[in-house]
């Protein structure tokens, strides 16, 4: 029997690394998860997922900012593949700590890559690159080879990993590759990303647990779709015969406004959008009750206004091709919302 291949996430405890943790063991691997020392560790997603005793994950304690930890992280695990998922990955913190940021989800993949290069420049390496890194509008659709304006310190840094594993891919042959990947939620989602914040409060109003729902920024536009499919997409990307970057999109995009009429749908509530863009507010057609509310303490000082990619190449080059729509992902937020919130808890 062949050697059972041996997979390396960092941030296990994240959505990505959940499910992706997840395809992995499906398809055969062994695979070792990292996660950070804090006083109290989440392992909620991989528990939801029922995988947090599979015989074949082995979960290991772990810093993206530290060089000689990656370098024996690398040597302990003897990985063939490395999915870099780890990430101060909220956009609105990295205003609030850009220097982390910097530090965590720009330079830690570098620790990585030079870990690689020291210990096995075999190993395959995944940089998990965003959509953020295009920022302000240079072009519709976005795809691999749009120009980057990133607009704020968590697309600054990613850019900067970004160009990184390129670099170690020209400089030393490293198979280092980027999937630019698009907003991708799921109820696995952190909720202090807006589609589960909106999904987690819709459940919570039908139940009674919630009077109103505060948002900051309703006009953006974003590219949303299913995590689990994505995480699909950043395996076929390490499969491929060269290490390259490639978009992960939907190429359907729609405002957060949009989002939230969507998720009180799923509850059969239908809403009434009126006020200006500071003051607007959302009102239960039937009862006139006013359910969501704008506050702009959540808007950011520099906002990325549309995101849409297009995900051609990945589609040619890889078979990759999304198919959840929205509507089917939102009413599967929702739903998974409710039973938390039902059940008397919600992570
Ligand atoms: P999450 O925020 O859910 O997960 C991030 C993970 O990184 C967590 O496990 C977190 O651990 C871990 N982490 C944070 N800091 C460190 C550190 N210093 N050392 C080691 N681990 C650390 O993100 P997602 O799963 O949504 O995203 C996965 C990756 O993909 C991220 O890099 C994100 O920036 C990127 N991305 C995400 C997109 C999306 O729409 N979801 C789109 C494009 C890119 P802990 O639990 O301890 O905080
Ligand atoms: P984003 O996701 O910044 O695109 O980054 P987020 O869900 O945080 O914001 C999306 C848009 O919604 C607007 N918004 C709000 N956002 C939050 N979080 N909370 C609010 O109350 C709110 N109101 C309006 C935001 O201003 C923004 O325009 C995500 C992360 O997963 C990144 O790690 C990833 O790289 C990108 O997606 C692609």
């Amino acid at each position: 029997m062949d050697k059972r291949k041996t997979a390396l996430i960092t941030g296990i405890t994240g959505q990505d690394g959940a499910y992706l943790a997840q395809l992995l063991l499906e398809k055969g691997y062994q695979v070792y998860g990292t996660y950070r020392r804090t006083s109290s560790v989440n392992f909620w997603r991989i528990e939801e997922l029922g995988i947090q005793s599979h015989p074949h994950l082995s979960l290991v304690e772990y810093d993206l900012t530290d060089l000689g930890s990656s370098i024996r992280l690398l040597q302990n695990t003897a990985p063939d593949e490395i999915y870099n998922l780890a990430a101060q990955s909220f956009v609105g913190v990295s205003f609030e700590q850009p220097v982390t940021t910097a530090e965590i989800t720009g330079v830690g993949p570098v620790n990585l890559l030079e870990a690689i290069r020291i210990v096995n420049p075999k190993i395959r390496f995944y940089q998990a690159s965003t959509s953020e890194m295009f920022g302000k509008v240079q072009a519709v659709p976005q795809k691999e080879d749009t120009p980057f304006y990133p607009r704020s310190p968590y697309g600054v840094a990613k850019l900067y990993a970004h160009w990184m594993t390129v670099n170690y891919r020209e400089s030393y042959g490293i198979f280092g590759s980027s999937g630019i990947l698009f907003n991708h939620e799921s109820p696995l989602r952190g909720r202090e990303f807006v589609t589960r914040k909106i999904t987690d409060s819709v459940a919570k109003i039908h139940l009674g647990q919630l009077d109103v729902l505060e948002l900051g920024n309703l006009d953006a536009k974003r590219d949303w779709g299913y995590a689990k499919e994505y995480v699909e997409g950043m395996w076929r990307i390490l499969q491929a015969d060269h290490p390259d970057t490639y978009v992960l999109a939907t190429n359907r995009t729609e405002t957060v406004r949009d989002f939230v009429s969507m998720a009180f749908k799923a509850i059969d509530v239908a809403l009434e959008w009126s006020g200006a863009a500071d003051q607007e507010i959302g009102t239960c057609k039937k009862t006139g009750k006013v359910l969501v509310r704008v506050n702009p303490k959540f808007y950011r000082p520099a906002e990325v206004e549309l995101l849409i990619g297009d995900p051609a190449k990945a589609h040619k080059e890889l078979g990759w091709k999304p198919e959840t729509t929205l509507e089917q992902l939102c009413q599967m937020m929702v739903e998974a919302d409710l039973r938390r919130n039902r059940a008397g808890f919600s992570f």
